[in-house]
């Protein structure tokens, strides 16, 4: 109780800080889909349902890649998802649009799919098991992060989704990972979004082996990384979560 105004100041400039970016809209086949806008839907009553799961009241990020935050955002392990989903061809495309992003936030993009139980994805938080397989990333090419073309393509990031799994409902797990202070331990920046599929056509497989949490650690050298060593250990940087499932078409 010292210095009460010196503390509002530091959380005032936290909350600032933690303005990074969220994701009010998705589109398939040029449909835009309403995604969870942070600005305002959570004072919207009764709260509306979405398509992107709904988060806390901030667009801050993670940065404990073993707490229950790490699936799906900031609130995982509270807010219950909604029964709605945004239905897509398997092979086709989910254009994931965020508000902003800002240029120095160095780092790949990442995407997983989980497959919903049977019941359907609304009770499914993902955050048990190992429900989830990696569907595609982007690192750096040519001197450039995913992170800052993101930030200069307009925000907007496509990811494919893949022609050859099983049809059903599913969560997609679209993640952007900053490292500009991942140099430390624990300073890595994570920005999961999880949003509710139900993916159509398609073919068998049915892939899984990967837990949020659980495959991220702290150590990793994916996410304990120094992205300011240059051009040539920025193209040696291994991203965490491993490869691409393999057989994904
Ligand atoms: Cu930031």
């Amino acid at each position: 109780m010292l210095f009460p105004s010196l503390a509002f100041l530091v959380a005032t400039a936290v909350s600032q800080v933690a303005a990074h970016g969220y994701v009010p809209i998705i589109r398939i086949n040029g449909q835009s889909i309403p995604g969870w806008d942070v600005s305002k839907d959570p004072y919207t009553t009764p709260q509306p349902l979405r398509v992107v799961r709904a988060t806390k009241n901030d667009s801050g990020y993670v940065a404990d890649p073993s707490s229950a935050d790490i699936t799906c955002s900031i609130g995982n392990s509270k807010l219950p998802p909604g029964p709605i989903s945004a239905t897509v061809a398997a092979g086709g495309t989910v254009q994931v649009q965020w508000n902003t992003w800002p240029v120095g936030h160095y780092g790949p993009i990442l995407n997983y799919m989980a497959k919903c139980p049977s019941s359907g994805c609304s009770s499914f938080k993902g955050d048990s098991g190992s429900p989830w397989f990696k569907i595609q990333q982007d690192v750096y090419v040519n001197g450039v992060w995913a992170s800052d073309t993101l930030a200069k393509s307009g925000f907007a990031y496509n990811v494919k989704i893949p022609s050859n799994i099983a049809p059903g409902n599913y969560l997609l797990r679209h993640e952007n990972l900053a490292l500009h202070g991942a140099s430390n331990i624990g300073g890595a920046q994570f920005y999961p979004v999880c949003i509710q599929l139900t993916v159509t056509g398609g073919g068998s497989l049915n892939p899984s082996g990967l837990s949020f949490p659980g495959t991220y650690k702290a150590t990793d050298p994916g996410i304990h990384f120094n992205p300011y060593q240059g051009d040539a250990a920025n193209k040696a940087y291994v991203p965490p979560g491993g490869p691409v499932y393999p057989g994904l078409t």
